[in-house]
């Protein structure tokens, strides 16, 4: 078929009449300084200046002027990896961008981020993104953010037809439609995703039809024509205003550049495609449809070429002419400054409670106190989730606040980071912890470097939370211990609190943290007894080990369930003349390794217990930095002690035999004070 052709097929979209001709006029010369942004980032990429990769959006530049000339400056933007044109036509500064592709200190992200990665939370461009599909997922946060906080914004989400074979796609579209959120899905069908076309690889009659599953509205459009990319985002724009929820958009483009700048790839598409489709240049059809009306004459349109040429070239001088960032600058940018300072922790007092109740009450407290803090999970709303974390919230926050979620985990964790982003504080229940699997692209790719990669502005005040380890008989996809994979990602912090006490003081710190935080909680501790808690908030601030019990001639190092256990085991060596110093870091990142080796030179010996499988684990860290920084002190080799290298087993011995016990610990103990 023709292109022509292609295009007779789409929705005839009618003119809303709005767009005037001098705003006609202004969107040609946005399409034109588009392109010629691209062109010259081409060149300067071929020539060494521009490193790494961008996507040019060559063709494409009908939609960014089209839709975001539809949007008002409180309206957000998310876009994906091609999304130069998007970020020029919503208000960036172009210096700064080409700043950023340059990789200089004054670009945009700082030079951490790159062409994939441009944001400018000013003008309400929450970022490009390296991750296809993942701007749908954060779209459904920023826009419950801004329902929430009532500003009567929209917003979009652009993505690939590639993109809409992503899990995310489905998963957003169906979160968004049911909250009836303020977000646009715009796919950019350029009919191919990198090198393989659309058609081969996308079931169904058409993207578009795929949001007739979810009832919401979806129109399939020619992308190449500005106005009408303009008319049928400023109609679903209307509708989501009015609290009615998303459209998806599907518009029918060509890419002329490779995939990526590059790319360099073999022949994918044949010159008569490629040349019929700069047939229909969406620059030159407005130019000609409004040097057809009168609107502009040719002298008109040189002048806006000039005029976007010189924007270019100066913005490429301006570039050239800033500085390279440095690596304390960057260093400084991976998490937001502490919120909660060290300082003496009130005493425990008199009144007694449960692990569980500690961080219900955490909630309670942190919720009254601060309105933008939000939970969102399975089953924590109406039944106050199915371990009973969150009771009581939803009767006293309402439903707003408290959030019953599909069971969804790329949707929650993604909508949990852009309405982070977005100045909410999003509790992010995951309902047993292994499920966090579903999730990692939004906490290890989005949560953890949304501030590093957009130059350290945006804060990323997000808590990740839920029940992890053994001990109830889940088997090996509900009991894992999984600390160890977080505390590896740059960005994250990881508590893990094993008392009532510090479960209160941790939870409160960990809302009020600007930083994403992965909080893990254990189902053991959930069926513990009480213990004395302060009934006034409070937090504990992050990177401060408790001495659980002092001793002379051995350290302990326990985590989460493993505290209890030491105990038990340090009991029992006290009859046999061994004191045992307990330590329980509380957080493993950030990890007080102060304390820890402070203790191992005053006893010369350290055991590292936790539950998760001992190879690859958290323990091996914790030995190795005591032996850098206390070698001289050990008496003997450092021990640790982990599960065994298989998955959680379903029997009750088994289970019990790959957690290590208060005699494992015991054990380890005697051999490093015997050297047996
Ligand atoms: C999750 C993920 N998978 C794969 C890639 C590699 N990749 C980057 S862009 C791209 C093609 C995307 O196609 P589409 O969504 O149609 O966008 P287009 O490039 O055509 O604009 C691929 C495979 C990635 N960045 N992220
Ligand atoms: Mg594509």
């Amino acid at each position: 078929m023709s292109n022509a052709a292609i295009l007779d097929t789409l929705d005839s979209v009618p003119s809303s009449n709005v767009l005037s001709a001098d705003d006609q006029v202004a969107m040609l010369g946005q399409m034109l300084t588009i392109r010629r942004f691209e062109q010259r980032a081409k060149e300067l990429f071929l020539a060494g200046e521009i490193k790494g990769t961008a996507h040019s959006s060559v063709g494409q530049e009908a939609i960014a002027a089209g839709a975001c000339r539809a949007l008002e400056p409180r309206d957000f933007i998310l876009t994906h990896h091609r999304g130069h044109g998007h970020t020029i036509a919503k208000g960036a500064d172009i210096n700064r961008m080409m700043a950023e592709l340059m990789g200089k200190a004054e670009g945009y992200c700082a030079g951490l981020g790159g062409s994939m990665h441009i944001a400018d939370f000013d003008a309400n461009i929450l970022g490009a993104n390296g991750i296809v599909g993942a701007g749908m997922g954060l779209g459904t946060g920023a826009a419950l953010a801004v329902k929430l906080q009532g500003t009567g914004a929209v917003g979009i989400s652009f993505f690939g037809d590639g993109a809409a074979n992503e899990g995310i796609f489905h998963e957003a579209m169906n979160l968004t439609a049911i909250w009836k959120l303020p977000l646009i899905f715009f796919c950019e069908n350029n009919q191919y995703g990198l090198s393989t076309p659309s058609e081969m690889v996308t079931a169904g009659t058409t993207i578009a039809a795929r949001a007739d599953g979810y009832n919401v509205p979806n129109h399939r459009i020619d992308g190449n024509d500005p106005v009408a990319v303009h008319d049928v985002v400023l109609r679903a724009a209307m509708r989501a205003r009015d609290g009615e929820g998303p459209t998806l958009i599907e518009a029918l483009t060509y890419r002329w550049d490779d995939h990526s700048m590059r790319a360099n790839l073999p022949r994918y598409r044949t010159e008569d495609e490629e040349g019929d489709w700069k047939g229909v240049d969406p620059i030159l059809r407005l130019r000609d449809r409004l040097a057809g009306s009168g609107a502009i004459d040719e002298a008109h349109y040189d002048a806006l070429a000039e005029e976007a040429e010189q924007t270019i070239e100066a913005a490429i001088d301006w570039a050239r002419a800033q500085a390279e960032p440095d690596l304390d600058g960057a260093l400084a940018k991976v998490t937001s400054p502490p919120t909660v300072q060290a300082a003496p922790e009130p005493p425990p007092g008199d009144r007694a409670i449960t692990y569980k109740q500690a961080i219900n009450e955490a909630f309670h407290q942190e919720m009254a106190r601060d309105e933008s803090v939000v939970l969102i999970g399975e089953d924590v709303s109406r039944i106050g989730g199915i371990f009973g974390l969150t009771e009581g919230l939803r009767d006293k926050f309402g439903e707003e606040r408290v959030r019953d979620t599909p069971i969804s985990e790329g949707a929650i964790s993604g909508c949990g980071v852009g309405a982070a982003l977005m100045g909410m504080r999003p509790v992010v229940e995951i309902q047993l912890f292994d499920f966090v699997s579903l999730m990692m692209d939004s906490i290890v790719n989005q949560a953890a470097k949304a501030r590093f990669m957009l130059g350290g502005k945006p804060k990323v005040p997000i808590v990740f939370r839920g029940p992890q380890g053994a001990g109830i008989r889940l088997a090996a996809q509900h009991c894992q211990s999984l600390e160890a994979w977080f505390a590896h990602v740059p960005g994250l912090e990881v508590y893990a609190p094993s008392n009532p006490y510090d479960a209160k003081g941790l939870m409160t710190a960990a809302i009020r943290s600007d930083n994403p935080v992965v909080f893990l909680e254990h189902k053991l501790l959930y069926l513990g007894g009480e213990a004395p808690v302060p009934e006034q908030p409070f937090a504990i601030a992050p990177g401060k080990a408790r001495i659980v019990r002092e001793g002379a001639d051995v350290t302990v190092v326990a985590l989460i369930a493993m505290v209890e256990r030491a105990e038990q085991a340090a009991q029992r060596l006290e009859r046999d003349g061994i004191s045992v110093e307990i330590i329980d870091p509380r957080t493993v990142k950030p990890l007080d390794m102060a304390t820890i080796v402070a203790s191992v030179k005053k006893t010369n010996r350290a055991v590292v217990v936790h539950e998760a499988v001992r190879f690859g684990g958290i323990g091996g860290e914790i030995a190795s930095a005591i032996m850098e920084d206390a070698f001289d002190w050990l008496d003997a080799p450092v021990a640790r002690i982990g599960a065994p290298e298989m998955p959680v087993p379903y029997n009750d011995a088994l289970e019990r035999a790959f957690m290590p016990s208060a005699d494992d610990i015991a054990g380890a103990v005697r051999k490093v004070c015997y050297r047996e």
